[in-house]
């Protein structure tokens, strides 16, 4: 045997030995796609911050920050094990997901808590496709500000036609000097104002990240609020886009972003069409929220051959929740949001007089067409969330303010009343509360009992 001989052979075997590889990797692959069985372990650990020399002490799920993208397809179940590893009790909620009552993730609503050591396991039916997140329901202002979040998104069963589907987890810390998270949580100064706000923006965990496109190139672009209190307005540098969901559900008709006030629970899916000619371009988007502003993250477009700007055909939600189904329903419910005196800070804050958990918002009816007044007659805001439900917007100040979506979360601006209609369509228990999570932890939760 000739030393060429003996190459041909080995690179025989080689080729043999890649194509084995390659058959396992496949069906690893596709029995992991199958069983739809993921483990989520809320840790202690770290993660580094690009402004400080030591990383930041960080609570998150499997190590990862943020936590691990949850995917699954429409019509599947996912089985969730999580097993708690921090030294305290937690939950998981999932946000915007109509699921079974008792996955809701709510401690002494839905489930006990998983106290530390133990294991439960969320099994979620995919319904419908969206942009959806997840969090702790326990102790949530101090354990989703050390970290622990996520997002879950359900795929349609055919392919989603754009050729990027970029997924941003907008969020802010409150962070020292030396890097460490500032340690007082639902202090007397974020419980008297808009919660906890952070000096730190991040996106997907990142301080202005850089995403690539290429000229032409249409882009699927979600964005998620999961700060503790902090609301974006989020512009996109010039670029144009269209609205084309809101909280995980399509809009009933697409038409061009403008602006939207984007509270802590809120998603917006945009369609992005980068500009044929923004070759070697970079568009930052950034926050305008507040008068000082911060970047979030930047396209950078690639000087690439422009692709071909494919047409494509987005789907819509119809009339879903037609608003004239609520003309002939005159009685609202009336909820009022303020502060109280009381709780177990001395500073409550009460959804008609009702701190959590002496709360109740009584019995919907299942099918049954319902109006909502959420009444603020304090200075401060609330993005008042509901379970397990959908709504639609109808009027604001007692003015019709009909919005071309549905939503299950909405930011009530100071002395401004929103009048919602709802349909209930999954029976059980379902919290009502505020997303500014030191407001919720002074007692702004209810609950309505949907059968
Ligand atoms: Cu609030």
């Amino acid at each position: 045997m000739t030393d060429q001989s003996i190459k041909i052979i080995d690179l025989k075997y080689a080729r043999k030995f890649y194509i084995y590889i390659i058959l396992v990797l496949f069906a690893f692959n596709t029995s992991a796609m199958a069983s739809e069985r993921i483990q989520l372990i809320p840790q202690k650990g770290s993660h580094q911050f690009p402004f400080f020399d030591q990383p930041t002490p960080v609570w998150h799920y499997n190590g990862q920050m943020p936590g691990p993208m949850i995917k699954g397809k429409v019509g599947s179940t996912l089985k969730v094990e999580v097993i708690n590893r921090l030294d305290e009790p937690t939950s998981v909620h999932w946000h915007g997901m109509r699921i079974d009552n008792a996955m809701d993730g709510v401690p002494g609503v839905t489930q006990d808590p998983i106290q530390p050591g133990e294991t439960f396991i969320y099994q979620l039916k995919l319904i419908e496709a969206g942009t959806f997140w997840y969090h702790p329901h326990l102790t949530a202002g101090e354990q989703m500000e050390r970290g622990l979040k996520g997002v879950l998104i359900v795929e349609p069963l055919e392919k989603l036609p754009w050729s990027q589907d970029l997924v941003w987890l907008l969020d802010d810390w409150r962070l020292q000097k030396d890097g460490t998270i500032y340690p007082h949580f639902n202090t007397g100064h974020d419980l008297m104002h808009d919660g906890r706000w952070g000096n730190v923006v991040t996106v997907n965990g990142k301080w202005k990240p850089t995403y690539f496109a290429s000229p032409g190139e249409r882009i699927r672009l979600r964005l998620i609020n999961g700060a503790n209190a902090r609301v974006f307005l989020p512009s996109l540098d010039g670029l144009d886009a269209s609205l084309i969901a809101v909280d995980g559900k399509p809009v009933t008709t697409i038409f061009p972003f403008t602006q939207f006030y984007l509270a802590p629970g809120n998603r917006i899916d945009l369609d992005i069409t980068i500009p044929i000619d923004a070759a070697g371009k970079t568009f930052t988007f950034s926050d305008s929220f507040t008068r000082k502003g911060f970047p979030l993250a930047a396209i950078k477009v690639n000087d690439e051959k422009p692709t071909q700007t494919p047409i494509l055909n987005i789907p819509t939600a119809g009339n879903y929740i037609p608003a004239t189904l609520f003309n002939k329903v005159d009685a609202a419910k009336v909820w009022d949001l303020n502060a109280l005196r009381g709780g177990q800070y001395g500073i409550g804050w009460a959804i008609n007089q009702k701190l959590w958990p002496d709360a109740d918002a009584g019995n919907l009816k299942i099918g049954q067409p319902q109006k909502v007044v959420f009444k603020n007659s304090s200075s401060r805001l609330h993005p008042m969330h509901i379970h397990g439900a959908f709504f639609r917007v109808l009027e604001k100040n007692n003015r019709s303010a009909v919005e071309p979506f549905t939503r299950d979360t909405v930011l009530v601006g100071p002395r401004e009343s929103i009048t919602i209609g709802l349909i209930p369509e999954h029976n059980g228990i379902w919290l009502t509360h505020c997303h500014i999570q030191s407001h919720a932890d002074a007692g702004m939760i209810t609950t309505i009992t949907v059968d």
